[in-house]
């Protein structure tokens, strides 16, 4: 009932008068009272005064189902969050649920990861009080092949929520990376659970910096935060993952509609840091330098390398810039 409190709090104009809550919810006045004490405790500012009744004066940066679930906005994702104050990594949190039977759409949100993890057995820093650490479940009918250009989508989506929620541009370094000002500020981890031609589930792990005020030396130089974008300022994580999800749900449609980025891909494009830019690509075969022209409909990198287009894709290779991280 605290998520409904929530939400009724902050969708009034005013004071609601206990006897409203009551009403509305179908407890009594002393569970109502409970209610809001246990808001308070929690951090919320929330004022009562007789015969008005109660108002919520501020709402701190409080990261928790109820907080979540009075925000949501989304049609379908998180319909069901599961949040852990500490897990080990929300993307092996939700490959677990989903084991078990969770449903497309559930959430796993986490305020800090013990073993919080990138691509290829790469680590991610997941310090608490800081960060979003999120993972969403998928149990799409698409064609395996199809699900990498998710993490796309997600970047678009990502890209979009802390453009609305902080103002900062924040633009795609693909396939996977979210930077601002040239400095990675979230990244991605899509993983996938299939048979041969059978998509049993899909997780889209994301982690935003967004109070960190530094970071550990070995990524000090390519690491940033919303906070230390904006000069300080602090934004409302609970906030920044609704604008995310919601605008992954328009996105993801799109894809949905054709399996692949044909409608997105302009979009996508427009977001893109190395748009025009010299990139180095890490083939592992070997390396080359190119002109990065945008992507594919398949969510490809289209590089020019002197006059001859190649196509780059995730999974294989890393792009660079040639003067650093972006
Ligand atoms: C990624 O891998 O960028 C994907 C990261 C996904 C993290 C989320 S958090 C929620 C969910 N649960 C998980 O366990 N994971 C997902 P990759 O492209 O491999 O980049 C990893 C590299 O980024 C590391 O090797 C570091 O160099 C750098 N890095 C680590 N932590 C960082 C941070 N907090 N901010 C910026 N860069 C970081």
């Amino acid at each position: 009932m605290k998520a409904e409190i929530l939400t009724a709090l902050r969708e009034a104009e005013g004071y609601v008068s206990g006897q409203q809550l009551c009403q509305r919810f179908g407890v009594s006045r002393t569970a109502v009272w409970k209610a809001i004490n246990q808001l308070k405790k929690e951090g919320y500012a929330i004022e009562a005064v007789q015969n008005r009744g109660y108002r919520i004066t501020d709402t701190p940066d409080i990261l928790s189902e109820d907080e979540l679930r009075s925000i949501r906005r989304t049609a379908w994702v998180g319909e069901k969050i599961y949040y852990y104050e500490a897990t080990d990594s929300t993307n092996i949190r939700a490959n677990r649920l989903a084991e078990e039977g969770a449903p497309h759409g559930t959430l796993v949100v986490a305020d800090a990861q013990d073993a919080g993890r990138g691509r290829r057995g790469r680590g991610w820093d997941s310090s608490s009080g800081t960060s979003v650490y999120m993972t969403l479940l998928l149990k799409p009918d698409i064609d395996a092949a199809n699900a990498s250009m998710l993490t796309l989508v997600a970047a678009m989506a990502v890209a979009e929520g802390i453009r609305r929620v902080s103002g900062l541009n924040a633009q795609i370094k693909w396939p996977n990376d979210i930077v601002i000002n040239g400095k990675k500020v979230c990244g991605i981890l899509t993983e996938m659970s299939a048979q041969m031609d059978y998509v049993n589930h899909i997780v889209i792990g994301i982690g935003i910096n967004v109070h960190n005020e530094s970071f550990p030396e070995d990524i000090a130089r390519t690491a940033t935060s919303l906070l230390m974008e904006s000069g300080g300022e602090h934004f409302h994580r609970a906030q920044l993952i609704e604008a995310v999800w919601e605008a992954f749900e328009g996105y993801y449609e799109r894809y949905l509609a054709t399996q692949d980025l044909r409608d997105l891909r302009n979009a996508y494009d427009a977001g893109l840091v190395n748009l025009g830019e010299r990139v180095r690509v890490l083939d592992p075969k070997e390396p080359y330098e190119g002109v990065a022209q945008g992507i594919t409909d398949r969510g490809e990198l289209i590089v020019d390398k002197d006059g001859t287009r190649t196509l780059v894709s995730s999974g294989e290779v890393s792009v660079r810039g040639i003067y650093g991280y972006v």
